[in-house]
């Protein structure tokens, strides 16, 4: 049966092979008129099995013959830039890629120079041909790596230009072409603008010299050290270009439990071959580094940050680094953290050390990502409530960071929990670069199991309003905003993510945690595109623009997040996750510090300045009039009530039931929920391709599983605890 299912997958697949190089072109684009494309239309959506590999840059032949025609008479050919720019040449090479892939033709035609209707042109302000046809049109670009795409009139014919402010720019504006015809949007008169509002948009993996990843869940690394410099496949550059094309600029290479083999003089030749690779997608290489190295590399005695001989040491390595990686970005530090070494141990604060390394970094434009996640001994003084920390350990040194340092700060106070409040600290730190780090690898989001769509999530975290205003004005001091550097100036603004690519054939397990992956970059770029904006443009990239296909895949991703929340961690109530793995279910730590509190009065911790008894007071690091409304149980808002009180069970919740038989129903309803996801992928069946359809089948077979499981341990852990039946009937 298997053989006979197979014979008849490979027959299909030649069959389409077929039908594909059947309507490729081999000519030179014609100019198409009106008339052509005014006329019946024929649409056809590409079904042909994919692996996931090709991700979002799939460049899938355009389904409407019509889109096709009128795409071909703007943009029929492309007037080849100067090659000598490698990030010009990469866009050059991207169009060269994508548009024949798009039109169903062989090669997209190319030219010198304008010379007919449908020329394609890309540069800067400093190509002569493009600035002239700028300066003919009065257009510019001035924000940083900012671009322009429009379609202008040059010598009677139909020209699109993209002209970007810098070499990136005009990548940055390729990418969003290609995105344009991927997506069938307009393009009859093209006037597309856009620039970067965060700088440094970072990915984070945390991969080991060996090919581990820590919390990385799609195989191993795609670095293989051992044999780099050489590179046996593309992978490394596909990786450059996947990022390059959703606004990356920045990718730090190695965990922040870092070793030291990473900027050892014997290893910077391979290191600095992987950033060569990224400098062609105009993307920097960072590196996590081990705030020890001077001992441990350098045989010094001390590691302390005023130490002259230390300070020499890391200006001599620094000075090594970037003359093997010209474009180098700078340092990620996980310091007096988890066991790590730090400038607690020394006797200094992580203002000292992080401007050690500011120094060290500034004259070459480098930067240093310094993390807010210190644990241990050095947070020992602090409050007992692990959420309070973070915020108690850096506010006294808010101002005293220099400007090329930037705060690395988790979303929330406590880790990558399903839900957390926004961490006080970006609140707080007014005199001080506050850069976000999200988590796209599903450590605590279900990892490969589960399907969990973070975008929501970290919408819902960006949009966060942390009042730091009296509120007479109303304009909400968002999270997004504070990044932005909107509300307070900062000298550098970040978003970082922690990756969840590996080396597995589609990049991520979980095919549709692929979403996760680009979202990310799309917010790190423009905080303030909307979940829709990007859920969509994605799903048509990813799979295709048939309607049914975009609603009924973006539905599954809009849900997921609070599925997952509703099962696993319902009401922010906490870690509910096995200390060894973070995946199953382990509610047995209870009470403790910053975990989960369940018990017959009900559920959640104190953490407010108003309950009587055991109580945390973390809503003192927030503004006065965003803690006032957290202290508060009837105002504090639902989702987040847990994380701020003990609930009595039966409190009346705003959807007239309690809160106990909330969470009930969110737990007895998750298997089913899953199901339901299941069947409407199925239901797409010939509509996108068998193999990922599959894959994704697949996928929510296991999530079924793993939902049944935190569905029942859940069940009855609150029905011990609470002493409250769960009465609730599965549908
Ligand atoms: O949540 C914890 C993770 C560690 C991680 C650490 C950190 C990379 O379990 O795996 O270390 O956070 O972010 O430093």
């Amino acid at each position: 049966m298997k053989m006979l299912r197979r014979i008849a997958t490979i027959l299909l697949s030649s069959l389409f092979l077929f039908q594909f190089a059947a309507c490729k072109n081999t000519e030179a684009a014609t100019i198409t008129t009106t008339a052509e494309w005014e006329g019946p239309d024929v649409i056809t959506y590409t079904t042909a099995d994919e692996s996931g590999y090709d991700l979002w840059l799939r460049y899938a032949q355009i389904s409407s013959t019509n889109y096709i025609k009128k795409a071909q008479h703007y943009i029929g050919y492309v007037v080849t830039p100067d090659a000598s720019r490698q990030v010009i040449d990469s866009a050059y090479k991207e169009l060269l890629r994508g548009l024949p892939g798009l039109y169903g033709i062989e090669s997209i035609p190319t030219a010198e120079k304008i010379d007919k209707t449908g020329a394609l042109i890309l540069g800067t302000a400093s190509d002569p041909t493009v600035a002239e046809i700028a300066s003919a049109n009065e257009l510019s670009v001035t924000d940083k790596d900012g671009y322009l795409i429009k379609k202008v009139t040059v010598d009677g014919n139909d020209v699109t230009l993209i002209l970007g402010e810098s070499d990136s720019g005009v990548l940055y504006g390729t990418f969003k072409l290609l995105e344009i015809l991927s997506t069938e949007t307009d393009i009859s008169d093209l006037n597309v603008s856009d620039a970067p509002k965060i700088q440094w948009r970072v990915l984070n993996q945390l991969d080991n010299w060996d090919g581990s990843i820590e919390r990385g869940y799609s195989g191993k690394s795609i670095y293989d050290w051992t044999t780099l410099p050489k590179m046996n496949d593309t992978r490394i550059e596909d990786f450059a270009r996947a990022n390059a094309s959703v606004g990356i600029n920045t990718i730090v290479i190695n965990n922040v439990n870092s070793s030291t083999n990473y900027i050892d003089t014997r290893y910077l030749n391979k290191v600095a071959a992987v950033a060569k690779v990224f400098g062609r997608y105009g993307i920097r290489l960072g590196i996590s580094i081990t705030f020890d190295a001077p001992s441990r590399l350098g045989k010094l005695s001390t590691n302390d940050p005023l130490n002259k001989d230390v300070i020499k040491w890391w200006e001599d390595k620094t000075a090594e680094i970037y003359e093997a990686i010209p474009n180098f970005a700078g340092y990620l530090v996980k310091a007096d953290s988890e066991g790590r070494d730090g400038p607690s141990k020394y006797g200094r604060t992580h203002a000292e050390g992080a401007n050690m390394f500011a120094d060290v970094l500034a004259p070459y434009g480098g930067i240093i990502m310094w993390r807010a996640f210190v644990y241990g001994e050095a947070a020992n003084k602090l409050s007992d409530d692990i959420c309070n920390q973070g915020y108690e350990f850096f506010k006294p040194m808010d101002g005293e960071f220099k400007d090329n340092v930037i705060l690395q700060c988790k979303n929330g106070p406590r880790d990558f929990l399903p839900r957390e409040p926004v961490s006080p600290l970006f609140g707080g730190m007014k005199d001080t670069n506050m850069g976000i780090e999200l988590q796209i690898t599903q450590e605590y989001t279900g990892q490969d199991v589960n399907l969990c769509y973070l975008v929501s999530q970290w919408k819902y975290y960006l949009n966060f309003d942390l009042m730091l205003d009296d509120g007479a004005e109303g304009v909400p001091t968002t999270l997004s905003r504070i990044l932005q550097g909107n509300v307070y100036s900062q000298a550098n603004t970040l978003v970082a993510g922690v990756s969840n690519v590996g080396d597995c054939e589609a990049w991520n397990d979980g095919l549709l945690s692929q979403a996760n992956w680009y979202g990310f970059g799309r917010l790190a770029w423009d905080p303030d595109l909307t979940e829709e904006e990007i859920t969509e443009t994605w799903v048509k990239m990813t799979f295709n623009t048939n309607e049914d296909v975009v609603n009924t895949i973006s539905d599954i991703l809009y849900g997921s997040w609070e599925l997952y929340e509703a099962y696993t961690s319902p009401y922010s109530m906490g870690m509910t996750v096995k200390v060894d793995g973070h995946l199953d279910p382990d509610l047995s730590y209870r009470n403790g510090n910053g975990t989960i509190s369940v018990n017959r009065f009900g559920v959640g911790n104190n953490r407010n300045s108003t309950s009587k008894g055991n109580r945390t007071d973390a809503t003192v690091q927030y503004s006065p009039r965003l803690a006032a409304l957290l202290n508060d149980i009837d105002t504090c808002p639902e989702e987040l009530i847990c994380w701020f009180h003990h609930v009595p069970s039966k409190r009346v919740m705003s959807n007239g039931k309690t809160l106990i038989d909330n969470i009930y129903e969110g737990l007895v309803g998750a298997p089913q929920a899953v199901k339901d996801m299941k069947t409407a992928i199925s239901s797409l069946e010939g509509k996108i391709d068998d193999q990922r359809l599959r894959i994704m089948l697949k996928d929510f077979d296991e999530q079924y599983d793993h939902s049944v499981l935190w569905s029942e341990t859940m069940i009855k852990f609150f029905e011990q605890q609470t002493k409250v039946e769960c009465t609730v009937k599965s549908k």
